[in-house]
């Protein structure tokens, strides 16, 4: 790592696109994520240098002198230490300090990005590029940069500071000029691909993972309770989805459809959002709010598709006591009460559907509270026939005697015959969870198709239209279940979304304007992703294949991976039922206890008929929604017998199909990435933990992305803009002379080797740091002129 420090212009100088330095060869291949350059380096005395102290944490030191393989630092609090030269990393020159993208440091290590970011996040510049991707640091606190004066700053470009607004300024562009639909992607962490919404029962983990009706559940955020899990809940992605939906809203004018839109957030976050350890309003469901555009680039409606949810209140019920906390500080729910049946009404949810709405609530929450009573010496059950029995059955429509048969027994098919069979206790309790999880959900995706009906209406679409989606990220806890399984599944679809999308349209830029370029390699993470979708040998299918095997067992199951997958790069058996697989952010260690009580669907359809049978509106629909979800050849007819209803799709199937139809519909669109970082667990304003933001930065991807963008030629100028920054440099007069040959003839003036820049159609490619020699030039060539002026000036006075 030789040749390092130049002087380097100003930051933000107009005449560049990005301003970089020179960079050691950098390899690329490993799945680690690496730096171009955390090597020791010992050339440059005067060189500050990053030292990692015992905590981990980085310092800045002041390189003394070195001699041998020792050098001697200074650090800020007067300390001076001898450390091993060799474990020094190089920090950028002062004048790199807060560089608004990662890409103009000269040093792109650990510290020096993590301290960039720092820097700025200490003046409240929460918003930063990594190349393409946008990286925002979760403030928490209200930082002055929203609202109107600054949505017209983006809007008339007068401010080009990296913000929410100017992705999504560019985004409404490209959609204008491309005419090509746009996403704009939020993510962090620990956040995963939600499908569905859902009620959870958080003490009680085990059972409730043991309903699976949809693929959604899979996807609870808290997964396998709050106290043992880390992560990045509470990153800031919702909140920057409303930013973004706020910029676009702002623009819209006009129709009235934008202030819906923007009411459609506290009602889906009334209904979908709980308070976490991590999160006083943790979105329990991922949600991709598509908002449409008019010929004339106003918004002409919008549609929103959910994914997931849990919710948690207050104290009577069973369902909701089991977190002991009743009350959010400096939250009012009689206020948030008023500002969401109001939102209901500006979506035209009628007065009347809004009350059958909160019955299907209650009616949720008491059936919580059916208990059982054991009737033979066989351990079979009935429900009490108490006030949760009898509410329930108000508020639902039916009568209370087929309400407690659907609790207590289910029909099977056994050859021609229709047999009853009753129901132990915990067969109860899950056929009773079930149904309360199925009729939230369903409640959800009710509200969620009359706010889309809502804004969809009379509305004349274009087909062009701006996506956002909230999404959540990779996860790696101690211990991962079937549901960090899943979302892991997802973010490696995603990620190679991400990969595609920035590493090869990166190179696609480059051929399509003639250049000669190396291919970069980059991650691919199609091994992976094949590990699991392969059939018939791969994860899901090995899964789903167990599943319906009456012998089956999490062990079976462990067993058959390690027999059929120990040759896979990405797939190592573990110990007994674990097995890791190597994701691109890095290996993570599966426990398959429960997975294949996890993937099977437990909803009978004993529960689907008693609410197609009530009085009431919602449920009948209810019903037939889950019956449009089942496949079609078991309506009527139902379960083998023997337990696992093989013909219904397994949770994971549905799953891969829900994350199948989303990744189609983001193909379609160019995407803009936003990745949220939370600063520290506590939350507080001000906190900036440097491991807890390192960790995000590698699982986001996101210093990959800069170091790929490096390698390649990532300063681009237009021939024309290149001739007229530096052709007045020539020695010789050009001024008759085409863009392209001026520029042709800078370059062999200043003798730039042929290895650092490529000639392209349109624009000239430089290797980083290359633009650098020439702004010195000019700008030392410009210094001079001004100079000879103002003695020039200085004489006639
Ligand atoms: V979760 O995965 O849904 O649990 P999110 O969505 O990542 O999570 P959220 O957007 O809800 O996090 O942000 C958490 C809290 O951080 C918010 O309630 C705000 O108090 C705070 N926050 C986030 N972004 C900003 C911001 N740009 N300015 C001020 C913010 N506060
Ligand atoms: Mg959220």
């Amino acid at each position: 790592t030789a040749n390092l420090i130049e002087q380097r212009p100003t930051v933000g100088d107009e005449g560049l696109d990005t301003v970089v330095m020179p960079l050691p060869t950098i390899s690329t291949s490993s799945r680690e994520c690496r730096w171009a350059d955390t090597s020791s380096y010992a050339t440059n005395k005067k060189l500050q240098s990053w030292f990692q102290l015992p905590n981990g944490n980085w310092e800045l030191g002041k390189i003394l002198f070195t001699s041998g393989t020792e050098s001697t630092i200074s650090l800020p609090d007067g300390k001076v230490l001898k450390v091993k030269t060799e474990s020094l990393v190089a920090a950028n020159p002062d004048i790199l300090d807060g560089v608004d993208d990662l890409m103009q440091l000269s040093y792109l290590n650990e510290p020096s990005v993590l301290y960039n970011l720092q820097y700025r996040y200490n003046r409240d510049m929460i918003y930063t590029k990594a190349g393409p991707v946008l990286v925002a640091i979760n403030p928490f606190k209200d930082v002055p940069l929203y609202g109107n004066n600054y949505i017209q700053a983006y809007k008339n470009k007068s401010m080009e500071s990296p913000h929410v607004y100017a992705i999504t300024d560019t985004a409404i562009r490209e959609m204008i000029r491309d005419e090509v639909n746009q996403s704009i992607i939020i993510s962090v962490l620990e956040i995963a691909l939600p499908l569905k919404i859902w009620v959870i029962d958080s003490t009680n983990l085990a059972s409730w993972s043991a309903h699976g009706l949809i693929a959604s559940h899979l996807l609870w955020k808290f997964l396998g309770g709050f106290e043992f899990l880390f992560g990045e809940s509470g990153a800031g992605k919702t909140e920057t989805a409303k930013i973004a939906m706020q910029y676009l809203a702002a623009l819209g004018g006009g129709s009235g459809i934008e202030y819906e839109i923007l009411k459609t957030n506290p009602i889906l976050e009334a209904f979908g959002n709980a308070k976490t350890l991590r999160n006083d309003n943790s979105s329990r469901f991922g949600k991709l709010i598509e908002i449409h555009f008019s010929e004339t680039g106003k918004i002409s409606g919008a549609k929103i598709q959910t994914y997931k949810i849990n919710l948690k209140i207050a104290s009577e019920y069973k369902y909701l006591r089991q977190s002991n906390c009743y009350t959010i500080t400096g939250v009012n729910d009689a206020e948030h009460f008023h500002v969401v049946t109001e939102a209901l009404d500006i979506v035209h949810v009628s007065k009347e559907n809004q009350e059958s709405v909160f019955a299907m609530l209650a009616a949720v929450l008491w059936l919580g509270n059916v208990s059982f009573s054991v009737v033979d010496n066989e351990n079979h059950v009935e429900p009490v026939a108490d006030e949760g029995l009898t509410t329930v059955a108000k508020l639902i429509g039916c009568n209370v005697g087929d309400l407690k048969l659907a609790l207590s027994t289910r029909k099977m098919r056994v050859g021609n015959d229709t047999i009853v069979q009753r129901l132990t206790l915990s067969q109860a309790i899950d056929t009773r969870d079930a149904l309360a999880k199925s009729i939230y959900s369903c409640l959800f995706d009710w509200l969620v198709e009359q706010v889309n009906k809502s804004l969809a209406v009379g509305k004349r679409r274009t087909g062009r239209s701006i996506s956002i989606l909230d999404i959540y990220g990779f996860e790696s806890f101690e211990r991962n279940s079937f549901e960090q399984f899943c979302i892991n599944y997802a973010n490696e679809r995603l990620q190679q979304h991400f990969n595609r999308h920035l590493f090869k349209l990166e190179q696609e830029e480059y051929i399509q304007d003639g250049i000669d370029w190396a291919k970069v390699e980059f991650e691919d993470n199609q091994d992976c992703l094949s590990l699991f979708e392969k059939k018939p040998l791969g994860l899901l299918s090995l899964l789903d294949e167990e599943s319906t095997f009456p012998n089956g067992t999490d062990l079976t199951f462990a067993n058959k991976l390690k027999q059929h997958l120990n040759s896979n790069s990405c797939f190592r058996g573990d110990r007994g039922k674990a097995f890791s697989v190597s994701h691109y952010a890095g290996e993570v260690t599966y426990d398959t206890t429960g997975f294949l009580e996890k993937n099977r669907d437990l909803l009978h359809l004993d529960s689907i008929q008693l609410l197609s049978s009530c009085s009431c509106h919602l449920p009948q629909i209810f019903a037939s929604n889950m019956l449009t979800q089942t496949e079609k050849p078991i309506v009527g007819h139902l379960y083998k017998a023997g337990g696992a209803d093989s013909q219904k799709l397994s949770v994971a199937t549905k799953f891969k199909g829900q994350l199948f139809q989303l990744m189609q519909r983001l193909e379609n669109t160019t995407p803009h990435f936003i990745r949220c970082i939370k600063p520290n667990n506590s939350p507080s304003p001000g906190s900036y933990e440097q491991g807890l933001v390192l960790q995000q930065l590698k699982c986001c991807g996101v210093l990959e992305v800069v170091r790929i963008s490096r390698s390649g030629f990532p300063t681009r100028m237009s021939h024309q803009k290149f001739a007229r920054r530096y052709g007045f440099l020539l020695l010789e007069n050009v001024s008759s002379q085409d863009p392209l040959s001026v520029s042709v003839a800078i370059l062999h003036q200043f003798n730039i080797m042929p290895e650092m820049y490529q000639v392209g159609y349109t624009k000239l490619f430089f290797r980083t740091g290359q633009i650098g020699v020439l702004e010195d030039t000019r700008n030392r060539t410009l210094h001079g002129i001004l100079r000879v002026q103002s003695c020039f000036r200085g004489h006639h006075a």
